[in-house]
């Protein structure tokens, strides 16, 4: 049984060999990045069964990243190769400490994954899992590719616990459409995640938590993470009995509940299922680009697990610390029973 199929473009990514603009840094290491693969390597490196569903071109870069996605345990069967396009890239500087304000230079357009259709890809091999991890990534990457997560989200009967991660990636959208799309997106997952800042940029939304949660009241679990602060997440009665008993397994369900669509961005008029509050860790930041990967990660993991939403936003946060103190993308999640002494520490110890 596979866990989570993660579904999206990685790129071989270079990190500068020393701060400063990028019209300055004079060599940059190699490193693999790519927000779902980011998710995959680290369930996988935390023992769940986890697939990455791509597309890479016949290069040697491509060769790199199935090589080392497949070394965190990861299963690569399904991702294909394309002679015809390359492997996608992209470098960045270390960015500003205090802001974390850094370039990015993306050589993806036109890539082998930005080729990803209904056509191209396992469409069998994607819906395997009890989670489908997305991001809003894969919708800007080509009309195919926004084709393919539209179809990917649609309510089906025995449908995965979709999870969503909004990641909205200003630089990659050619047009105006992105606010809408990810929001249309977003309304047909399961399980989506959103930072406060994030949906102030993308839907200016400026009201915290709760006003996003009501421009977004279709997903059973929605988390907004507030960066250093923590994170909210808000869980409807019968969104998450659902999605907590399928990703856990522990029953099976049926067609996804009816959604909506076609809504303008209005709070609807109806009360609010609760939310949970948990700070987030204080940790020395080398690095954030990745940390949002691995508080996806930490989540998905707990919730697999079938462990209370409390519990699942203190594994997203220990899992995000560790990718915090790194530089490139991907670090070692906390080893399970680390992870879970560390959960069940009093309130006072966490706050
Ligand atoms: O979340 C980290 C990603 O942003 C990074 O790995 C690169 O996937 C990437 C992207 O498209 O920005």
């Amino acid at each position: 049984v596979v866990d989570v199929v993660a579904l999206g473009e990685s790129m071989v990514t270079f990190l500068p060999s020393r701060p400063g603009r990028l019209a300055d840094v004079p060599s940059f290491e190699r490193g693999i990045g790519g927000a779902e693969s980011n998710v995959a390597c680290q369930l996988a490196a935390a023992g769940h069964a986890v697939r990455w569903v791509s597309r890479v071109g016949a290069d040697g870069f491509g060769d790199h990243l199935v090589e080392t996605v497949g070394s965190f345990g990861v299963d690569v069967s399904s991702v294909g190769r394309d002679s015809s396009r390359p492997t996608g890239v992209y470098f960045r500087t270390a960015g500003d400490r205090s802001t974390d304000a850094h370039e990015v230079a993306y050589y993806r357009a036109g890539s082998a994954a930005s080729a990803m259709s209904a056509d191209t890809v396992d469409l069998a091999a994607v819906r395997a899992g009890r989670v489908l991890h997305l991001s809003g990534i894969t919708a800007a990457l080509s009309p195919g590719c926004l084709d393919l997560l539209r179809e990917l989200t649609a309510p089906a009967p025995g449908r995965p616990l979709v999870s969503f991660d909004v990641n909205h990636r200003a630089g990659l959208w050619p047009d105006a459409d992105g606010p809408r799309v990810l929001l249309e997106l977003a309304r047909r997952a399961d399980v989506v995640f959103v930072g406060e800042d994030e949906a102030e940029e993308v839907w200016g939304v400026t009201g915290g938590p709760s006003e996003i949660r009501a421009v977004l009241p279709e997903p059973g679990v929605l988390v907004v993470k507030q960066a250093a602060q923590g994170a909210t997440a808000f869980v409807s009665a019968a969104g998450t009995e659902a999605a907590g008993s399928r990703a856990a397994g522990a029953a099976s369900v049926g067609a996804a509940a009816p959604r909506r669509r076609g809504r303008a961005i209005t709070p609807p008029a109806r009360p609010q299922p609760a939310d949970t509050f948990v700070p987030a860790l204080a940790v020395d930041v080398v690095a954030t680009t990745g940390a949002g990967d691995a508080f996806a990660a930490g989540f998905l993991s707990a919730t697999l697990r079938g462990l209370p939403v409390k519990t699942r936003l203190r594994h997203g946060h220990l899992w995000a610390a560790a990718a915090l103190t790194v530089p490139g993308d991907l670090a070692t999640p906390p080893t399970r029973a680390h992870a879970d002494h560390l959960a069940a520490l009093d309130d006072d110890t966490w706050e």
